[in-house]
């Protein structure tokens, strides 16, 4: 059994590389993942919370947990063959018990409502797929959960939200400083070409006399004058 669980891990943890590697791709060309496609009962349960707890020999889910006590966390739960559930009360939201609705699982955990009281279920091999189950007293207003087990269950490629939101946002935020950083250039470059000429000072050498200001001229202007040929010897804008 306990060349079984680490020959397990091993899978595991070069599955979990190779998954790695997979996300990693996949977030490169677009980013998808698989999920488990969970029966709507699961889905409308409360709370929500989802865990892929593949590779471990023990999970717990808090039985009474959310803020008002009235749910399973992780509500969907997603395990390996040979892997050991306790159901763990947390003392909120009153009596409750474990029963399944559908699946190959059947759990049937006893009406209790003091925190700490436990519930251990060990699916096999033969529970292979997914079981939905309830609190039976609170059924009515959502108290559901669900345990999917081993890989060969319904699956759903589905976006990865952190990917699919914070790539676009730091790819707009890397144009916003781009643009930024374009314009205080293109800015500076501007200050510098209109204005690099006209704040000679006194001390400048006098060949630069006839591009300062006081001539009231640029050399743009000045060599309008004679169009496209060259300076000859006696233009003005000539810088001697
Ligand atoms: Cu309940």
């Amino acid at each position: 059994m306990k060349s079984d669980a680490s020959r397990r891990n091993f899978l595991r943890a070069t599955g979990g590389t190779a998954a790695a590697v997979g996300v990693t791709a996949a977030g490169a060309r677009g980013a998808a993942a698989q999920s488990v496609e969970w029966p709507s009962q699961v889905t409308s349960g409360n709370l929500g919370s989802e865990e892929d707890a593949r590779g471990q020999d023990e999970v717990t889910v808090i039985v009474g947990a959310g803020e008002q006590g009235l749910a399973f966390s992780p509500t969907k739960l997603w395990i390996d063959p040979g892997t050991t559930v306790t159901f763990e009360w947390a003392g909120q939201g009153g009596s409750h018990n474990v029963e399944t609705i559908e699946g190959p699982s059947q759990m049937e955990a006893d009406l209790a409502s003091e925190e700490g009281h436990t519930y251990e279920y060990e699916f096999t091999e033969a529970e292979a797929g997914i079981t939905a189950y309830q609190c039976n007293p609170h059924k009515s207003i959502g108290m559901f959960g669900g345990i999917a087990v081993g890989d060969d269950v319904p699956t759903a490629e589905e976006a990865v939200s952190s990917s699919a939101v914070f790539v676009p946002d730091d790819a707009m935020a890397l144009s916003i400083a781009s643009f930024i950083a374009m314009c205080g250039t293109l800015g500076l470059a501007f200050v510098f070409m209109k204005y690099g000429n006209w704040t000679v000072g006194e001390d400048q050498p006098q060949t630069d006399s006839r591009l300062r200001p006081s001539r009231g001229l640029t050399h743009d202007q000045i060599s309008a004058g004679h169009g496209p040929f060259p300076c000859s010897m006696s233009c003005p804008s000539r810088v001697q």
